[in-house]
C-alpha cells in the first residue's frame, strides 16, 4: 500500500498518521463544495476503475470533501487531511484542488481488487515556482490531438502546468493560419517530418480542442512560432518570404541555422503580424513564444531590427513574449521572458534582462532536455549536450544555474522534448519518463525537501503506475525498480 511520503513532487509538509487510514467503498460520496464540482467529477472518473463513487453537492460528514477556502493562499496550494472518518481536500482555487487530487492519486492502490485504502495523515503543499513546463516539438514529427491529450494526462500527474508546443520549424508548419493556407497545405503535408515522416497539422478547431482539454487539466498551452530562423517550411510555402523571392527546396534533414525571415522587408511583418494575431486569438493563456533561437542565418543587426519590430506585436495582441534566450541580446520589455536553454555557465543577455526586470525560464540542455540520450546505449535522442541520466536531471538547482539570475527572477523550469528522432508516443514517453518527474520536483518542491535517495525510492514505487497505464519509460539502472 502506498505511503503518505511516496508522493512526487515531494510535498512541502507531510505528517503521516498510521492510525488514521481511510477506506473508499462503493457507496463513498465525493462532496463537492461550491466551485469544486469540476474537480470532484474528475476525481470520480479517476476512481471509477478502482471503486465506483458518486458526486454530491449536499454537505455532510464522511466521504471525500473538496472545499474552496480563503484560509489557503495561492491558487495551486492545497492541503489534504486523511482520517478514518473521511478525507478533506482544501484549496483557494480549483487549480489547488486539482493538485490535491494528483497527490491523492499517488496514494491510491495501483490496481483494482485491493481494498481502496488511503494512508492516514496530513499534507500541506504549495509550489516553489509558478511555471512548470514541458515542451513538445510537433514540427519535426507531428503528434495528433489525441496523442497530445494522452501526453497531457501523463504529465499532470507531476503537477506540470504549462505545455509549450513547438509548432513550426524548418521541416514543418503545424498550425492552420487563415489567409496563409499554403503554410499547412504544403508544409503540413505528407513527407514534412524529419526524414520524410508525416503528414500533420492542427486546424483552428483542433487547436481549440487541445487548449480546452489542457484547461480541463489546469494546463496552459504556450504556442511557439519560431522566428526569424527555423522558417524554411514557411518559405517553401511562400517563396515571397525569402530574400530574393525565389523558391527554396523543402528540407527534412536535422540541420539548423540556415533559414531566416528578411528583417528589412515590410512583407515580413505583415506575415508575422497575421500569424501573431491569429495565434494570440486562439490562445487564452498569457504567453506566446516567438522562438528566436539559432538565427545563424540572420545578422546580429537584422536580428535586433526583427525583434524590435516583433516584440511589440506580441504585446499589441495582449500576450507576454517568451523567447529562447538569444532573444535577450536585444533590449526586452520587462514583460518578456527569456528561456535559457544552453549549457554554458553564464549568459550575459539573460542576466541583463533580469536587471531590466524580466523573469526567466530555466531549461539547461545538459539537465532538462528530454531529447538527450540517457547514456551511450540509448537508441533514441541526441547527445550534443551530453548524456542526461536521471541523477543529472535531478541533482541541480535553477537558482544556482546562472549568475545574475536569482530565485526571485525565475518564473520556473521547463523540460523541452525535441522530436528529430522520435516517431511514436512510445518514443516520447520513453524520453520523458522518468526524467520529467525529476524536473517537476525541482519546479514544485521546496529545495530543502529534495533528496536524491528519497527521489529514487519514490520513483521506483511510482513505476508500476506507468506500466498499468501503458506508458513507456526508460528503466534506468540508477533506480531499484520493483
Ligand atoms: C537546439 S534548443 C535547438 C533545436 C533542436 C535541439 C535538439 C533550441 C532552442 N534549438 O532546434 O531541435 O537543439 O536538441
Amino acid at each position: 500500500m502506498p505511503q503518505l511520503d511516496d508522493v512526487i513532487p515531494v510535498p512541502a509538509e507531510v505528517r503521516p498518521d498510521r492510525a488514521a487510514d481511510f477506506t473508499i467503498n462503493p457507496g463513498t460520496r465525493i462532496r463537492a463544495g461550491s466551485g469544486a464540482e469540476q474537480v470532484a467529477e474528475y476525481l470520480a472518473t479517476v476512481l471509477q476503475p478502482l471503486v465506483p463513487v458518486s458526486v454530491t453537492s449536499s454537505p455532510g460528514d464522511g466521504g471525500i470533501a473538496l472545499e474552496l477556502t480563503d484560509e489557503i493562499s495561492g491558487d495551486e496550494a492545497y492541503d489534504i487531511d486523511i482520517a478514518t472518518r473521511g478525507v478533506v481536500l482544501r484549496a483557494a482555487a480549483p487549480a489547488g484542488l486539482f493538485a490535491a487530487v494528483q497527490t491523492l492519486r499517488q496514494l491510491l492502490p495501483i490496481s483494482a481488487g485491493d481494498p481502496v485504502t488511503l494512508p492516514g495523515g496530513r499534507i500541506a503543499d504549495r509550489p516553489r515556482f509558478p511555471y512548470r513546463g514541458v515542451m513538445l516539438d510537433v514540427a519535426r514529427h507531428f503528434f495528433t490531438v489525441d496523442e497530445v491529450k494522452s501526453y497531457i494526462d501523463a504529465i499532470v500527474a507531476f503537477k506540470i502546468n504549462y505545455l509549450h508546443l513547438h509548432l513550426t520549424d524548418d521541416q514543418g508548419w503545424r498550425l492552420e493560419i487563415p489567409g496563409w493556407s499554403r503554410l499547412t497545405e504544403v508544409s503540413g503535408a505528407a513527407g514534412t517530418g524529419v526524414d520524410g515522416a508525416g503528414p500533420g497539422f492542427y486546424t483552428r478547431d483542433h487547436f481549440a480542442e487541445l487548449v480546452d482539454y489542457a484547461a480541463s487539466r489546469f494546463v496552459t498551452i504556450v504556442p511557439e512560432i519560431d522566428m526569424p530562423g527555423h522558417v524554411n517550411a514557411a518559405q517553401v510555402a511562400y517563396p515571397s518570404l525569402t530574400a530574393d523571392g525565389a523558391p527554396v527546396p523543402q528540407r527534412t534533414d536535422r540541420e539548423v541555422g540556415y533559414s531566416s525571415l528578411v528583417a528589412g522587408a515590410e512583407s515580413t511583418y505583415a506575415f508575422v503580424e497575421d500569424v501573431i494575431r491569429e495565434v494570440a486569438e486562439l490562445t487564452p493563456g498569457p504567453f506566446l513564444h516567438i522562438g528566436g533561437d539559432e538565427a545563424q542565418a540572420t545578422s546580429a543587426e537584422d536580428y535586433r531590427i526583427f525583434m524590435t519590430r516583433v516584440l511589440p506585436l506580441v504585446g499589441k495582441y495582449g500576450k507576454r513574449a517568451i523567447g529562447w534566450h538569444e532573444m535577450a541580446s536585444v533590449d526586452l520589455p520587462d514583460t518578456a521572458v527569456p528561456q535559457f536553454w544552453r549549457v554554458e555557465e553564464a549568459d550575459e543577455g539573460t542576466a541583463r534582462a533580469v536587471s531590466a526586470g524580466c523573469q526567466v525560464i530555466i531549461s539547461p540542455a545538459d539537465r532538462s532536455y528530454l531529447d538527450m540520450k540517457y547514456d551511450p546505449s540509448t537508441s533514441l535522442g541526441l547527445d550534443w549536450a551530453g548524456f542526461v541520466e536521471v541523477d543529472r536531471a535531478y541533482n541541480w538547482d535553477p537558482a544556482d544555474r546562472l549568475p545574475g539570475v536569482p530565485e526571485q527572477a525565475i518564473l520556473g523550469v521547463e523540460a523541452p522534448l525535441w522530436s528529430e528522432s522520435l516517431r511514436s508516443m512510445a518514443d516520447v514517453q520513453t524520453m520523458t519518463f522518468p526524467r520529467l518527474p525529476a524536473i517537476a520536483e525541482i519546479g514544485w518542491s521546496r529545495r530543502a525537501n529534495r533528496d536524491w535517495e528519497s527521489f529514487r525510492r519514490r520513483l521506483a514505487a511510482y513505476a508500476p503506475r506507468w506500466t498499468a497505464a501503458g506508458v513507456a519509460f526508460h528503466p534506468s539502472p540508477q533506480i531499484d525498480w520493483p
